[in-house]
């Protein structure tokens, strides 16, 4: 008998690596997202698994769609990936947030709760949860300070997790995991938009790309590295929670120097706060601009995830590079924008 997953948020970036992984293990696996979501299924085409899945309707917020789907089939395991995931936006619409980041997660572990306890359920928990902190790297244990609706909404659906571990012997689990980027990742983060931005700069389809912070530093993996690790949480004798980072962290202007670098731009940085700006040292043009509304309200200034404890137990690491993940998004970037995709 094949096992059964389903993926929440399926046709994100996570879960469409996911549910490429998980069809070479040989799962039959169920993509549930809102119907729009998939409206040109850019990401299930690109892995060439379009056809390889089960599609099904549902919203995180509606507790009907999700029964519905609980009782069409028996699932293996469920990884709970769907949710407002962009920060930033968490400030302007931070109540529909809390109600699909966070009580999306209890809907969903309520269904198994009464209809299949045996079902092993992963929560996409993330740094976001320890926000602002003291210590130069964080694990498992980390104080968690979060900055955002978003971030406090994964503290809640974080916590309800552990709960029903805890109250009723539930397999469920999370993974703590720091960012991660491709060449499948939304144009709203600022990896993708960077890779996007310069390729297009340097093809002369635009001038300059306009950003907010660039001094915040974070801890940037690649998604098909992380979603081997969600798997292999819930391959465990016992449920847990796992790190998922790279040790290594870098600035938005580092990331930035890299992206140059793998596009042959030199470029210089003049000007502090505001004033900054990176001109390409070519023809002296100004290619990167600050822009105060992308700053947010509330900043995580600096994460570094120690994965020690998903390296001793899960036999996980990070294969990838962040200079071979730079080299790679900015290699799709240019095809997509030379075949005008
Ligand atoms: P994406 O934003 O690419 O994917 C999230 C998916 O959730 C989208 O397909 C989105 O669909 C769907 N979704 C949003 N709201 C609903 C809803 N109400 N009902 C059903 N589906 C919904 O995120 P990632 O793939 O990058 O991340 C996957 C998960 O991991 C998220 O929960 C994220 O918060 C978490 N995470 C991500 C990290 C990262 O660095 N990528 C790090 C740590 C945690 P739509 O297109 O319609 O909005
Ligand atoms: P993050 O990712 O908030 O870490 O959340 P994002 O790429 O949005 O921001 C990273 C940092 O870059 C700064 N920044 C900008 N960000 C965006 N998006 N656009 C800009 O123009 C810009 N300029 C500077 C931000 O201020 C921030 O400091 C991601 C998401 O995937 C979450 O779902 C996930 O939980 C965390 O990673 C771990």
């Amino acid at each position: 008998m094949k096992k059964i997953a389903l993926i929440t948020g399926g046709s994100g970036q996570d879960g469409s690596y996911l549910a490429s992984f998980l069809l070479k293990k040989n799962y039959k696996v169920v993509v549930a997202d809102r119907r729009n979501s998939r409206s040109d299924n850019w990401r299930h085409k690109y892995l060439d698994i379009d056809n390889m899945l089960i599609y099904e309707d549902f919203d995180l917020s509606d507790f009907d769609s999700i029964f519905r789907i609980f009782k069409k089939y028996k699932f293996s395991e469920v990884y709970n990936l769907a949710a407002q995931s962009f920060v930033k936006s968490s400030f302007e619409t931070p109540i529909s947030t809390a109600n699909v980041t966070a009580l999306g997660a209890l809907r969903i572990l309520e269904v198994i709760r009464i209809t299949q306890k045996k079902t092993k359920f992963y929560q996409a928990s993330s740094s976001e949860m320890i926000g602002n902190t003291n210590s130069k790297i964080q694990n498992e244990n980390s104080f968690l300070n979060p900055r955002s609706p978003y971030a406090i909404s994964k503290v809640f659906a974080h916590h309800i997790t552990k709960n029903y571990r805890e109250s009723y012997g539930i397999f469920a689990c999370s993974g703590i995991l720091f960012n991660h980027e491709s060449p499948l990742r939304g144009e709203e983060f600022v990896t993708r938009k960077i890779t996007k931005g310069l390729c297009e700069i340097k093809l002369k389809k635009r001038s300059a790309l306009e950003l907010g912070n660039l001094d915040s530093k974070r801890d940037w993996g690649f998604a098909g590295d992380y979603v081997e690790g969600m798997w292999k949480i819930l391959q465990q004798s016992k449920p847990d929670d796992f790190v998922l980072a790279t040790n290594k962290s870098c600035s938005i202007r580092e990331f930035i120097n890299h992206a140059c670098k793998s596009l042959n731009i030199k470029i210089a940085w003049k000007g502090k706060g505001l004033k900054e700006k990176g001109i390409d040292l070519s023809n002296n043009k100004t290619i990167i601009k600050i822009n105060s509304k992308f700053y947010r309200p509330s900043e995580v200034h600096s994460l570094k995830g120690n994965y020690q404890k998903a390296k001793k137990i899960l036999k996980w690491r990070p294969k990838t590079l962040l200079k071979d993940l730079v080299n790679l998004m900015i290699r799709e970037d240019l095809k997509r924008l030379q075949k005008n995709l």
